[in-house]
């Protein structure tokens, strides 16, 4: 393939709720959309991607506006070189781009929009490039931190009615043991689980061992993101099953996570391993060790959300995912919403990774553009 032009989007898109987690309070999702345009094999055709970052490194080291110029000066011209010389796949790209170090969500966004590009010249289905039979995955839902217990149950409440299949709560010292006994109380049966986003410490173990007496399915990333040994540590002192998400930001994390015993779960989101093709080596590894995955979630919007909902499809993909209903965080999907069908969202079976963006919503949503210099 080669390259013809690559545009980042700026989109600002308003939350439904302000999303509080123990990192940010969120009101608006400020999203980095790629427009890639490629000939393949005599065609001209469009790939779309979405980035994880945030406008901000506090979920990860990566933000929005660094996305933007690390492409431009470090990722795309090493592409756009390596395809002028040799053979350009989506299943090159990384390889291309090896010796860039880190910046996986940039990393993501580019492979993806290959990946998408080159689906749709080939007229197949990321579903059907991934081998996945189901045509539906189940949906579940994380909510936020709340202002009360009385707010959180209402929330809670309304989620179960519109057919969340799991709930995720987020916890925070302070916020953790009487929210969540509150729910389990309230829903004795439901299948609840906990994200911390690294606000613990190993110095807190007594007190997360407390969750244990609320049957959960596993709890998310307590502690640091580097810290893999006190997960493992942790771990032998709580009976809920270890689940990492900011630890496991690539295939060895995840070989490392599993073997030192700090991951009995693992979150996989394409965006924080560098994109898709890593997201299912981190599917194979944990399958062949027994370890469950789940598609976790970055508020995508639906070009995000439809790549997830194949990935999710997979056969090692035994817990329920944060891919969620378009109407969980915006009032308007940039594409087709997706909706709850029965608890479950279903896996689109179109050409191509991702969902097409509408382009007046696109248009509407966009407050910045830049073409990358090729
Ligand atoms: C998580 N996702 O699992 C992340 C945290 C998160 C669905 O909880 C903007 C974009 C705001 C991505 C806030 C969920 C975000 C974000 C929180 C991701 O840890
Ligand atoms: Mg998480």
């Amino acid at each position: 393939m080669r390259i013809r032009r690559v545009q980042l989007h700026t989109l600002a898109l308003p939350l439904v709720t302000p999303f509080r987690t123990s990192f940010s309070t969120q009101t608006e999702r400020r999203v980095l959309v790629m427009e890639l345009k490629a000939a393949i094999d005599g065609q001209e055709v469009t790939g779309w991607a979405e980035c994880g970052a945030l406008t901000e490194p506090v979920y990860s080291e990566e933000y929005t506006e660094g996305v933007i110029d690390v492409t431009a000066r470090h990722l795309l011209p090493r592409l756009v070189a390596a395809g002028a010389v040799g053979p350009l796949t989506a299943e090159t790209v990384a390889e291309h781009l090896d010796k860039v170090v880190g910046h996986r969500m940039a990393k993501a966004a580019l492979e993806t929009a290959v990946l998408d590009a080159q689906l749709r010249a080939a007229g197949l289905s990321f579903k059907d490039y991934l081998g996945v039979t189901r045509d539906r995955v189940p949906s579940g839902v994380s909510v936020g931190i709340q202002d009360s217990i009385p707010r959180l149950l209402d929330t809670v409440a309304g989620y179960l009615d519109e057919g969340y299949q799991r709930i995720k709560l987020k916890i925070q010292p302070g916020w953790d043991i009487e929210p969540v006994r509150a729910v389990r109380e309230a829903h004795p049966d439901v299948p609840l689980q906990v994200d911390a986003n690294a606000a613990y410490t190993l110095v807190d173990a007594a007190h997360l061992s407390r969750l244990d007496a609320f049957d959960l399915l596993l709890i998310e990333q307590p502690l640091g993101e580097d810290d893999m040994r006190q997960h493992a540590e942790l771990a032998k002192r709580m009976s809920t099953p270890m689940c990492l998400d900011e630890s496991v930001v690539s295939a060895t994390a995840a070989a490392d996570a599993i073997q030192l015993g700090a991951a009995q779960v693992i979150n996989i989101k394409p965006s924080r391993v560098g994109g898709y093709l890593e997201a299912r080596r981190i599917h194979d590894i944990s399958r062949a060790h027994g370890v469950a995955v789940w598609c976790g979630g970055m508020l995508e919007t639906g070009i995000g959300r439809a790549a997830n909902a194949a990935l999710a499809g997979m056969p090692g993909f035994t817990l329920t995912g944060d891919i969620s209903a378009s109407g969980r965080f915006y009032k308007e999907d940039i594409t087709e919403p997706f909706e709850l069908v029965d608890g479950h969202i279903m896996i689109p079976d179109a050409p191509g990774l991702a969902a097409v963006p509408d382009p007046e919503r696109l248009a509407a949503a966009t407050v910045a553009s830049v073409d990358l210099p090729l």
